[in-house]
């Protein structure tokens, strides 16, 4: 799995701004709007404990400091646990902490430990991102391309199965287009007939993965993937609509899933 760098995460308020405003300009919710509906729960005073993990490859360069920033923006409380790992975890339950996050290199989770409710990075970037597409204002069908099957990919193309969208989606990997076909019921994309889509989600961590082919020339592309699978050149010429942000539309998601 490819991991985040501390200059991934440069900025990343400054970013989040700048999506948020892409988001605004193309859906016409923010981000806190779509979490909001999404998961029908809304932020209130809680205080969110962060644990850095030394586990694997150790502790990235800004993680915890980014996760602290993202909760001090949605107006929440936090602290960084002056131990990592179980000390951490300890440290952080007996500072009053309401939601737990930590990462290792597989999984990021937030805890709330008030209702037990955990939520996974993956799965609330995945449906948080598929949501963006989904709502392109311009869009006039229900058709959505989903890139990538993979763990961020396929919770978005369920979720968007759920809303009754037709699901078209690629994966270079058959088996995981099979099986997202057979358990979702996505349209696998046929690219000897080329369909251009003006709503796609992205989730993959390449460059390249989108064609002239795939995108009308007035298009939402909403990707969580590092780094972005848009071509510059196609973005630019086709005015393509793109939401790509490193961290923190994915925390925003974890945060109201877990309330
Ligand atoms: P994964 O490795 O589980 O899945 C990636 C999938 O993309 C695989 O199934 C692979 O076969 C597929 N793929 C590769 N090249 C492709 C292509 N050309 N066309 C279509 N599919 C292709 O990875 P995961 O965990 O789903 O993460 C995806 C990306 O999202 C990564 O770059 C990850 O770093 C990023 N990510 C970003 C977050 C954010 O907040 N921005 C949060 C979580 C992950
Ligand atoms: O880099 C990753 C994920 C994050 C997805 C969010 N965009 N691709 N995970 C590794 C996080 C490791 C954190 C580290 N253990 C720490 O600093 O605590």
């Amino acid at each position: 799995m490819a991991l985040l760098t501390p200059d991934d995460l440069e900025d990343i308020l400054k970013k989040l701004e700048h999506n948020d405003n892409i988001i605004k300009d193309a859906t016409g919710m923010d981000i806190k709007q779509i979490c909001e509906t999404v998961y029908g729960t809304k932020l209130g005073c809680e205080k969110i404990g962060i644990i850095p993990i030394t586990a694997g490859n150790g502790i990235i360069g800004n993680f915890s400091s980014s996760l602290l920033a993202i909760a001090d923006y949605f107006g929440l409380d936090g602290f960084i646990t002056e131990h990592t790992d179980v000390t951490g975890y300890y440290q952080a339950t007996s500072g009053d902490a309401d939601i737990l996050m930590m990462a290792d290199d597989h999984m990021f989770i937030a805890h709330n430990l008030r209702n037990g409710k955990i939520a996974t990075n993956h799965i609330c970037t995945g449906v948080i991102y598929a949501e963006i597409a989904s709502r392109y204002r311009h869009a006039d069908t229900k058709d959505v391309l989903v890139i990538g099957l993979g763990r961020v990919g396929y919770g978005g193309a369920e979720h968007l199965v759920k809303k009754g969208f037709n699901v078209f989606a690629y994966d270079p990997n058959a088996e995981f287009l099979e099986k997202a076909e057979k358990e979702l019921g996505i349209i696998p994309l046929d690219l000897d007939h080329p369909q251009k889509f003006s709503m796609v989600f992205e989730a993959t961590p390449n460059s390249n993965t989108i064609s002239e082919g795939m995108v009308a020339e007035r298009c939402l592309v909403s990707t969580p993937g590092i780094p972005c699978g848009l071509p510059d050149d196609i973005g630019k010429r086709d005015n393509v609509d793109l939401v790509m942000e490193p961290l923190v539309i994915g925390v925003a998601a974890m945060l109201h899933a877990v309330l």
